[in-house]
């Protein structure tokens, strides 16, 4: 069964404000999560309490009125926007006659319908069932029975039914299975390294608009949609400068508030590109409400990456869209539309600024009164060999592209 056809569940969204963070910008954004996993929302419902109830996180009376709303309107989930112990699960299902399920559990279903390559499928499974395995007891036996639908998909219900040790065992296949794919990339990633190709992560927030401006650039034809997550698999496409140096961009998945802790460990083979890039576009759309709020978000998880030493390129991306005056941006910030094309040059422009000095791989014959060369060669760049001929040292080198004027002369075939 496909997403679109599955009949859209009709759900309520809950949370409760405790003052951890803004309860309304976060069933909101809830609500765009709950409708990219095909659902429709009925009704939000946000109760302001000082703690949250350890049972059932909101209280009886509450309760209460959801069974109404959702007897009224023919609901038949409830989606939580906290994480739920196993006990909160049980008992709400009790208490409700209703699904429920939590936001994490919706992030991870939408990555489980959006997983196109075997990394990524691997790494929501790993997710799923890590996020499962302690809740087992209390989940899903209400939404067993809508057959299908949000947190349902990826491992099925017989498999989540047997022993939590065949579980475990799933999960260390799973686990060794990631660490052999992450191996592969990493060598990819120093292959490209030592060929002196720097490497540009376009991330930030999920729908600010990644993909696009890749395709923008490159022509990749990438999926771009109005949903969340939309992007989950990275894609890199080498993209030239105007000043004729080529770099490797790469889309990679989107950031979200309050991203799933097991999400984050699962997809650290993904989320390794970012780390490892040596430039970051910072990604934002500028014509959200949200967007200093979004950005903060993105800090926030680069710094929890360690990714937040690289330099960075802040791209305020769907200015089409805003009405007021366009604001005026610094060097390291610029303002573009990746739908229409505006502000693109001006961004590659100051992509070229911030690159670090690039190399290139090269075999020199240095004669022996160059010998000078040689060292400064070494200092800004890397020899691989040396050879001392008649006529001076052949090197294999890389070179930086600032003293590739001093040294042309002396290239020669491999
Ligand atoms: N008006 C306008 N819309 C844009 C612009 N850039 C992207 N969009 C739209 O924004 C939506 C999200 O774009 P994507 O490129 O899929 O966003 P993303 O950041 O890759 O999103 P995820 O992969 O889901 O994290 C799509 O509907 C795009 O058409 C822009 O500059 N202006
Ligand atoms: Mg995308």
């Amino acid at each position: 069964m496909t997403e679109n056809e599955i009949k859209p569940q009709r759900a309520i969204l809950v949370a409760a404000d405790c003052g951890e963070w803004d309860a309304e910008v976060s069933i909101d954004e809830l609500e765009e999560l709950a409708k990219s996993a095909g659902a429709e929302v009925i009704a939000k419902v946000i109760q302001v309490r000082r703690d949250y109830d350890r049972a059932t996180i909101i209280g009886r009376g509450k309760i209460d009125e959801i069974k109404e709303i959702a007897e009224a309107n023919d609901a038949d989930i409830l989606i939580f926007d906290h994480e739920l112990t196993a006990a909160n699960i049980r008992n709400l299902e009790e208490a409700t006659g209703l699904g429920v399920i939590d936001r994490t559990m919706l992030i991870l279903d939408i990555f489980a319908a959006r997983a196109q390559t075997r990394a990524g499928r691997l790494q929501v499974e790993l997710a799923q069932y890590k996020y499962r395995l302690p809740r087992l007891e209390g989940m899903g036996k209400n939404l067993s029975r809508l057959g299908g639908g949000i947190g349902t998909r990826g491992p099925g219900e017989s498999k989540l039914e047997s022993d939590r040790r065949h579980i475990r065992r799933r999960i260390e296949t799973l686990e060794r299975k990631l660490e052999e794919l992450s191996a592969n990339r990493e060598l990819i990633r120093s292959r490209r390294k030592k060929e002196g190709i720097i490497t540009a992560a376009i991330i930030g927030y999920t729908n600010a608009g990644k993909s696009t401006l890749l395709n923008r650039l490159t022509n990749a034809g990438v999926l771009s949609e109005d949903k969340l997550f939309a992007t989950l698999d990275p894609t890199a496409r080498s993209l030239e400068l105007p000043d004729g140096r080529s770099i490797m961009l790469v889309d990679t998945v989107g950031f979200v508030r309050r991203l799933p802790h097991h999400l984050v460990e699962a997809f650290k083979s993904t989320l390794e590109e970012t780390v490892q890039a040596d430039i970051l576009l910072n990604v934002c759309d500028i014509s959200s409400g949200e967007a200093d709020s979004q950005t903060e978000v993105t800090r926030e998880l680069l710094r929890s990456l360690k990714a937040d030493k690289s330099p960075v390129l802040n791209v305020l991306n769907k200015c089409d869209l805003l009405d007021c005056e366009l604001p005026i941006c610094t060097d390291d910030c610029v303002l573009i539309s990746a739908a229409t094309g505006y502000g693109i040059d001006e961004m590659l422009k100051k992509l070229a600024k911030i690159l670090p000095p690039s190399q290139i791989r090269t075999n020199l014959l240095i004669p022996y009164s160059a010998g000078g060369l040689s060292a400064e060669i070494r200092e800004s760049g890397k020899i691989f060999t040396e050879e001392f001929t008649e006529n001076g040292t052949l090197i294999d080198a890389l070179v930086d592209v600032k003293i590739l004027h001093k040294v042309e002369k002396y290239q020669v075939m491999p």
